[in-house]
């Protein structure tokens, strides 16, 4: 019987590969990793009992312009266990795209590795000039983001149920240069510009021969204090941190970032630019919320943004109604707990993931794009399948209320 190679195994190798290669594209990732190294090993306490998994912890995210892509993303990372779950709607901040996230779905898998890659389609549909719409769409169409080598390895994997360790090794260095960083733009400076114009992201994706990973993102323990070492050694971090303020049983998801570097890529000959696309993250997880929990969180959230003045301040209050304590969260049913600790939340939020996409795309971020609606019949229909729901996922998990 052949032996395969186990997908938490194939996980973990490209979770380490992507770190290595994306490491030496941008070095200022190095230096987050090494912030958040030092902060995760002189914090203490409770917020310490994340188990083996901390320091081998990150996400990535990637772009793709077109269904038949994100299909193919979706068989790929299938192959390492990496299924996709929840449905992010990005448009209600203007940002032309909607995502899911690849994860393991069950919590061995995510403590065997927890890599997770955050995945965004482009809506073609929300460009208004229908020339540049088809133009874009032709020049998308007429890509090919994996090799034939490794489409052919994912349907062998499908095939015949895995991949044994010469395939596995091929499957990994194939998979890798998918999301390899090009210098030089597969579209002309003239129509780089017009798909800017339209707005920075779609010409992030239409332009380039892949999808190339924009950020990876190691979990801290204490994001206040990576984030001071950030500033402290001059990095161009975020002002704000995303998500909801600090507390003593910290929730869901805190996100800061430093912003987009502009690098130099080429439009053929001696036509050259500056893109901006690539930065870096770190990410504090707190407890995942029971949809009651949730729904709290979004009300303080909304509060919060409605409010005048320093939003910082009125975070804190609007947030005084959510319990900072373990067993008035239990008692409440706020959050999941499973044996006497509360459910690490694996997902992501969408006003946060808003944020991270806004910061990074400057102040005018909009371009006229308004609200344009959920589309996420269309995004399953692309993916080939429904996204798992996480309230199920972490209900599976966790000890019944
Ligand atoms: C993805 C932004 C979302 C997060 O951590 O919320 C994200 C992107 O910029 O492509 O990664
Ligand atoms: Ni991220």
């Amino acid at each position: 019987m052949t032996q395969f190679v186990s997908p938490d195994t194939l996980r973990a190798r490209f979770s380490a590969a992507m770190s290595a290669m994306y490491r030496a594209e941008v070095p200022l990732y190095g230096e987050l990793l090494d912030i958040v190294a030092a902060v995760n090993a002189r914090t203490g306490g409770p917020a310490a009992r994340v188990g083996g998994r901390l320091g081998e912890e990150r996400h990535g995210a990637i772009r793709v312009g077109t269904a038949a892509e994100l299909r193919a993303m979706r068989r790929f990372f299938d192959v390492m266990g990496m299924e996709p779950v929840d449905y992010y709607d990005l448009s209600v901040v203007s940002v032309p795209v909607h995502s899911t996230a690849f994860r393991p779905i069950t919590a061995e898998g995510m403590e065997a590795n927890p890599f997770r890659m955050f995945c965004s389609l482009l809506r073609l549909e929300l460009i208004e000039d229908a020339e540049l719409r088809d133009r874009a769409a032709g020049i998308l169409e007429a890509r090919q983001i994996c090799s034939t080598r490794l489409m052919h390895l994912i349907a062998k994997a499908e095939e015949t149920g895995g991949l044994a360790p010469g395939d596995a090794d091929a499957f990994l260095e194939e998979g890798l240069n998918v999301f390899r960083w090009h210098d030089t733009a597969r579209v002309d400076a003239q129509t780089y510009g017009e798909l800017h114009d339209a707005h920075r992201l779609i010409a992030d994706v239409v332009s380039f021969a892949g999808p190339h990973i924009n950020h990876l993102t190691p979990r801290t323990l204490d994001i206040d204090a990576a984030q001071a070492e950030m500033i402290a050694r001059n990095i161009d971090a975020k002002d704000q941190i995303e998500g909801p303020p600090r507390r003593a049983c910290p929730i869901l998801l805190r996100q800061t970032s430093f912003k987009a570097l502009s690098e130099t890529v080429s439009f053929g000959g001696d036509n050259a630019g500056a893109h901006t696309a690539r930065f870096g993250e770190i990410e504090q997880r707190g407890a995942a919320l029971t949809p009651k929990g949730r729904a709290l969180y979004d009300e303080c959230l909304a509060d919060a943004r409605a409010a005048r003045g320093d939003y910082e301040a009125a975070l804190r209050e609007s947030f005084a109604r959510f319990p900072d304590d373990l067993d008035a969260m239990r008692e409440d049913a706020l959050a999941f707990f499973r044996g006497g600790n509360p459910v690490t939340y694996e997902d992501f939020l969408p006003v946060s993931a808003a944020g991270i996409f806004q910061s990074n795309l400057g102040a005018e971020t909009s371009n006229g794009h308004g609200e344009a609606g959920s589309a996420r019949d269309a995004f399953e229909d692309a993916l080939g399948m429904a996204v798992h729901d996480p309230f199920a996922l972490y209900r599976a998990g966790a000890d019944a209320p």
